[in-house]
C-alpha cells in the first residue's frame, strides 16, 4: 500500500456543492467524509459521496470505446472509434443536412466544468439545430422569468436562507434534493436555524416531504394549481396595500399593470381550484408582506407543470412587491469567482423571444434548445430536419423525459446514434458506439453553474486523485477531439484548468481566487462571504429596468382562467415525482451500497384512494395513463394528498448487465409522463399532474 494522502474536494453529484475530506492512496480511497470547515456546506454530507469511490470502480462501467457489431458491443481503440463517429455521423449530414444529427446533453455536464467548456465547441462543430438537453425537463421557467423581468437566463434570485425571517417553498424537497437553483447543502439545519431565531418555514406540496414535516408548517396543495395561489397571495397584498418596492422602486416598471391584471385571482378562486383555504390564503399573505424579510422559492413542483412560467413569474414578483428582492433575508443574486452572467452580458442588446419553433409541433426554444418533449417527434417525422442520428453526453432520456419508452422506440429507428457515458444503460444501449468518460475523482472540479446559484459566496478547486482506466483521455478531452475531428482540426484548446486560470481574473473575487489561492486554500475552498445586493446595476434588459409585468405572462392567464381541475373519469388520480436522498437521478443506482434495502420504488397513495380502490400494502398496482402502463408496489400513506400519487424517479433500469442493484425490477415514471403535456411559454416538460388511474395488479 502506497502513502495515505489527504484532498480537500467538492462533491460534484448534486447542486449542494458539499466539501469532502477525501483519504485515498495511489490506488483506492480510504474514506470519504464531510469537511466541517467547509465555509458553505459546513460539515454536510449525503450518502452519495460515499458512492463517489464506486462509481470509479463499478464492474458495469464503460472503460474502452465500444463498437455495435452484429447487434453486440465489441472493444475499439481511441483512434477507431473517432474515425467511425467523424465517419457516421457526417455521412448523415451529407445525406439529410446539418440538422440530420441531433445531440442530448444530460444532467452530469452542469457538474463538470472541463464539459460545460468544451461541449459548445462539439455542437458548433456539429452545426445542427436539433439540440437537447435535460434542463428542458427541471428549469427552463425560471430562466424564462428571468430574462423577460430582468433580462438575462441565468440571474437567477437564490433565497437567502440564512437570514430570512419567513420562507415559502413551494413544489421544492430541500431536505432530500439539498436544493435546487439554490445551492444549499445542509438545508435542514439551515431550517432548524431560522425557526430557532424566531422565523417561519411553511411548505406547500401535495406531499407532505420531509422538508415539510421538519418545517412544521404544510398545506397540501392541489397539483398544478400553484399559480393560483401566487396570484392570490399578490392580490391580497394590493388589496391590503402592503405592496413596497423599497430600493427597486426608481427601476420597476408596471407594477399598476401587474395590479390590473391580478384582479381577477382573489383568494377564494384560489381557495376553489388549490384546495387551501381562503382565509389561510389571506393571513398568508399578510404575513409573508409584514415579516421583516421573507422569500418564496419555488422549484420542481412548480417549474416543471403546465403552468412553471406563470409560477415563476409570479414568485419574482412576490419577492418584488414585498421589498424581499436583492435585500438581505429575501431572494438575492449572487458574485461568484466566475462570472457566467458577465461572460455572456447582454447588456444593449435586443432579441426576441423564443429564439425559435419547432419543426414538428412549434414549440418554444430557449437557450439554444428544444424542448426534449418534441425530440421523439422530431426523430420520427419525415422532413427536412429530421433527426436520423444522435449524438448523447451524460444523458438517459429513455429514464428521464417525459414518455421514455417512445424515445426508445425513435432511437431503434435512427441511422447511426453515438453516446459518451459511464454505463451503457437505457439510453446508449441503442448506440452503435459508446465513448467511455472520466469519472468525479479522475477530473479537475471547479463549479461553473452552482456556485452562482449558492445561498453564499464560495469556490473551490481540486485536481484528480487517479489516474482514468486504461490511459483514457479526461472526458473534456474525449468531446474536445470528437469536436476536431468533425471540423477537420487536429488541435484542441486549453486544458479546463487552464481556461480557469483566464476566466478567474474576470470575474468578481479576482483579487483573492485565482487556481493558485484555490489550490492553498486550507480547507479548499475559499469564503468570499453572504450575498449583497447588486441587482440594479446588473440588470440586463434592453432598457435597464425591470419589468413586473412582461407581456408574455400576461398573455398566458386567460389560459390558467381556463383551467379546469374537474379529474377526467378515465383517470382520475394526478400523478406527482419525488426524490430520495439514496439516489440522483438515473444513474447511481448501480452503486450496491446506495440501493441495499427494501425496494423504494413505490406509488405512494391516500388511505381514502386505497380503500376506494380496494389496494393494500401487500400488493402490487397497476398505473396507467394516456401514454403507458406500469405495475409497482403500493405504499399508503397520509403524507399525500387524497386524489394524488407520488412515483419516485430514476429508477426502471432493465434487467441485464445494467440492472439496479436491488433485486427487484423497478419502473420508471417516465414510462407514465406524457410529452404532450408541456408548459407552453417555455416548453418545460409538465411531469407534475399527469392524470392516472389505478387498480389491483392481477
Ligand atoms: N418524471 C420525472 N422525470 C424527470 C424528473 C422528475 O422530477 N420527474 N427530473 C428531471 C430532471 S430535474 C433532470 S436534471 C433530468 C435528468 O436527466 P438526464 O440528464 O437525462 O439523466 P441522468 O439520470 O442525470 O443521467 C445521466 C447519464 O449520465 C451518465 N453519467 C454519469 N456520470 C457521467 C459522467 O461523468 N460522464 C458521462 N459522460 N456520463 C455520465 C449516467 O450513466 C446516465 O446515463 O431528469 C428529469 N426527469
Ligand atoms: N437526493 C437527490 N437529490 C437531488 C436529485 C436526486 O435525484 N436525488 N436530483 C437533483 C436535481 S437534477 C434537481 S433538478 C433537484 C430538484 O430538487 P427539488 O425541486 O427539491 O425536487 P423534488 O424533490 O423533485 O421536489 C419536488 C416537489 O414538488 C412536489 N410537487 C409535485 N407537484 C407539485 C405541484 O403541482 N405543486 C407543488 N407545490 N408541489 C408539487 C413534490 O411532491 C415534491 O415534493 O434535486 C437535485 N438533488
Ligand atoms: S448532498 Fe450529497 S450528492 Fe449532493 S453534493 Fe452533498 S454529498 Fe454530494
Ligand atoms: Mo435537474
Amino acid at each position: 500500500m502506497s502513502d495515505l494522502q489527504t484532498q480537500y474536494r467538492t462533491c460534484n453529484i448534486c447542486e449542494a456543492m458539499c466539501g469532502l475530506i477525501i483519504s485515498h492512496d495511489d490506488t483506492q480511497v480510504h474514506s470519504i467524509k464531510a469537511n466541517p470547515d467547509d465555509p458553505l456546506s459546513r460539515g454536510h454530507i449525503c450518502p452519495k459521496a460515499i458512492a463517489l469511490q464506486d462509481f470509479r470502480t463499478d464492474p458495469d462501467r464503460v472503460t474502452t470505446p465500444l463498437k455495435k457489431v452484429d447487434g453486440a458491443f465489441v472493444p475499439i481503440s481511441w483512434d477507431e472509434a473517432f474515425d467511425y463517429a467523424a465517419e457516421r455521423l457526417m455521412a448523415v449530414q451529407n445525406a439529410h443536412g446539418k440538422d440530420g444529427v441531433g445531440v442530448y446533453l444530460g444532467n452530469p455536464n452542469a457538474h463538470k466544468f472541463g464539459n460545460l467548456l468544451n461541449l459548445p465547441t462539439l455542437v458548433k462543430a456539429l452545426g445542427t439545430s436539433n439540440r437537447y438537453s435535460s434542463a428542458t425537463a427541471d428549469q427552463i421557467p425560471h430562466h424564462v422569468a428571468s430574462i423577460h423581468m430582468l433580462g438575462h437566463p441565468m440571474l437567477i434570485p437564490v433565497p437567502d436562507i440564512t437570514r430570512t425571517d419567513m420562507m415559502l417553498i413551494l413544489g421544492g424537497n430541500p431536505v432530500v434534493s439539498n436544493g435546487s437553483m439554490m445551492t444549499a447543502p445542509g438545508f435542514g439545519k439551515h431550517m432548524d436555524a431560522l425557526q430557532a431565531r424566531g422565523g417561519r418555514v411553511v411548505v406547500i406540496d401535495p406531499r407532505r416531504t420531509e422538508t415539510a414535516t421538519r418545517a412544521g408548517e404544510h398545506l397540501f396543495i392541489r397539483p398544478e394549481t400553484d399559480a393560483f395561489l401566487l396570484l392570490a397571495l399578490i392580490h391580497e397584498i394590493f388589496a391590503a396595500g402592503l405592496q413596497d418596492l423599497a430600493a427597486l422602486a426608481d427601476v420597476t416598471d408596471s407594477i399598476e399593470t401587474l395590479n390590473q391584471a391580478v384582479q381577477p385571482f382573489t383568494p377564494e378562486l384560489a381557495a376553489e381550484q388549490t384546495g387551501i383555504d381562503a382565509q389561510v390564503i389571506r393571513d398568508l399573505a399578510r404575513d409573508f408582506a409584514s415579516a421583516k424579510s421573507a422569500v418564496c422559492y419555488a422549484r420542481m413542483g412548480a417549474s416543471t407543470q403546465s403552468f412553471g412560467s406563470l409560477c415563476q413569474w409570479a414568485n419574482n414578483t412576490l419577492n418584488i412587491i414585498t421589498g424581499n428582492f436583492d435585500s438581505p433575508g429575501g431572494a438575492m443574486f449572487t458574485t461568484p469567482a466566475l462570472d457566467y452572467v458577465g461572460m455572456t452580458s447582454r447588456k444593449g442588446k435586443t432579441r426576441s423571444y423564443p429564439e425559435k419553433r419547432s419543426r414538428v409541433s412549434n414549440q418554444p426554444l430557449y437557450n439554444g434548445e428544444f424542448p426534449v418533449s418534441v425530440m421523439a417527434e422530431e426523430m420520427e417525422t419525415p422532413g427536412a430536419g429530421q433527426i436520423k442520428a444522435l449524438v448523447t453526453v451524460a444523458g438517459n432520456p429513455v429514464l428521464t423525459a417525459p414518455n421514455g419508452q417512445r424515445i426508445g422506440r425513435a432511437l431503434g429507428q435512427l441511422d447511426f446514434m453515438m453516446s459518451i457515458d459511464i454505463h451503457i444503460n437505457d439510453t446508449s444501449r441503442h448506440a452503435d458506439l459508446i465513448l467511455p468518460a472520466t469519472v468525479a475523482l479522475e477530473e479537475d472540479v471547479y463549479d461553473m453553474v452552482f456556485h452562482s446559484f449558492a445561498v453564499r459566496n464560495t469556490a473551490a478547486f481540486a485536481g484528480p486523485i487517479f489516474a482514468p482506466p486504461n490511459g483514457n483521455p479526461a472526458e473534456w478531452e474525449v468531446i474536445a477531439r470528437l469536436a476536431a475531428k468533425l471540423t477537420g482540426s487536429n488541435r484542441i484548446g486549453p486544458s479546463p484548468s487552464e481556461v480557469l486560470g483566464m476566466l478567474l481574473p474576470q470575474g468578481y473575487h479576482a483579487d483573492k481566487v485565482s487556481v493558485e489561492s484555490l489550490l492553498a486554500a486550507p480547507n479548499g475552498s475559499i469564503d468570499l462571504g453572504p450575498l449583497v445586493p447588486n441587482i440594479v446595476d446588473r440588470l440586463e434588459t434592453p432598457d435597464g429596468r425591470l419589468n413586473l409585468a412582461p407581456e408574455v405572462f400576461l398573455a398566458d392567464l386567460p389560459r390558467l382562467l381556463d383551467f379546469a381541475t374537474a379529474a377526467s373519469t378515465d383517470f382520475p388520480l394526478l400523478m406527482i415525482g419525488r426524490r430520495q436522498v439514496r439516489s440522483h437521478n438515473s444513474w447511481t443506482q448501480n452503486s450496491p451500497r446506495l440501493v441495499k434495502g427494501r425496494n423504494r420504488c413505490t406509488v405512494q397513495m391516500n388511505p381514502q384512494d386505497a380503500a376506494r380502490l380496494k389496494l393494500t400494502d401487500e400488493g402490487d398496482a397497476l398505473i396507467e395513463s394516456a401514454v403507458g402502463q406500469v405495475t409497482m408496489p403500493v405504499e399508503i400513506t397520509d403524507d399525500i394528498a387524497p386524489g394524488v400519487i407520488s412515483i419516485p424517479q430514476g429508477w426502471g433500469q432493465r434487467k441485464g448487465k445494467l440492472e439496479a442493484a436491488t433485486k427487484v425490477q423497478t419502473v420508471s415514471i417516465n414510462d407514465l409522463t406524457d410529452d404532450s403535456r408541456i408548459d407552453p411559454i417555455s416548453g418545460n416538460a409538465a411531469f407534475n399532474g399527469v392524470p392516472v388511474r389505478a387498480s389491483a395488479a392481477k
